[in-house]
């Protein structure tokens, strides 16, 4: 069996992806540019300041903000969403993820977290998931962002795992990316992803069955 499961947060283990949106979109708004759900699943994965930088450009202005105004701009999406982060609960977790995390606990399958938000702990406060990670990655110690491998790297070595004993399980084109380069073996969920080991609809299909025989093949 592998030493270890490590898991992106957003979009793996919960769905905050529409709630980046809306607080994206009000910020964005308030410059002058319009974002729809189909630009906002580009930012799947990237980090806060890599959004915004990725909207300015959508919108033809990003000559026109220095530091200062993005930091501030960014300060704002995030107060936004921070704030409707209170929507989330137990009932939030994604189907299956609970139950998978009790099973690799059972199995002795160390459990890791490799999300690149700020905001994790909290997320994972408000999904009374927080006691169910060996281990999270601390995403403000980051100096390089997804596809760079760093955050399943630094994931395993705060669990004191091989990388090539260990599944990495995301969402997101540039974290299956950095998962392959870390040399673990790597779970996609979700229509379209390139490059990943076992691709999967949803995480309802993400089950401990599944996972042995896809290690064991
Ligand atoms: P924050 P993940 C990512 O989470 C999100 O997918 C991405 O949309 C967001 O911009 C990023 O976290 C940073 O989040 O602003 O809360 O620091 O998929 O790595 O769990
Ligand atoms: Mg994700």
């Amino acid at each position: 069996k592998p030493q270890a499961v490590i898991f992106d947060l957003d979009g793996v283990i919960t769905d905050t992806a529409h709630l980046h949106f809306v607080a994206w979109r009000n910020v964005a708004a308030e410059v002058g540019i319009m974002i729809d759900e189909k630009f906002n699943a580009e930012l799947k994965g990237i980090s806060r300041m890599a959004s915004l930088e990725r909207i300015l450009r959508h919108g033809g202005k990003d000559a026109a903000f220095d530091l200062s105004a993005r930091e501030a701009l960014a300060g704002r999406k995030n107060a936004l969403y921070v704030d409707s982060l209170s929507q989330l609960t137990p009932q939030s977790v994604l189907p299956g993820m609970t139950s998978l995390l009790h099973t690799l606990k059972a199995q002795g399958i160390k459990t890791g977290l490799a999300s690149v938000s700020l905001n994790a702990p909290a997320i994972l406060t408000a999904l009374g998931l927080q006691s169910h990670f060996d281990f999270c990655a601390d995403a403000s110690r980051l100096k390089r962002s997804k596809p760079d491998p760093e955050i399943f790297l630094a994931a395993c070595e705060g669990l004191k795992v091989d990388p090539a004993r260990c599944i990495g399980i995301e969402d997101a084109q540039a974290g299956i990316e950095a998962i392959n380069a870390s040399g673990m073996l790597s779970v996609g969920i979700g229509v379209g992803l390139k490059h990943a080991d076992l691709l999967l609809d949803s995480t309802e299909e993400l089950t401990w069955p599944r996972l042995e025989a896809f290690w064991n093949q």
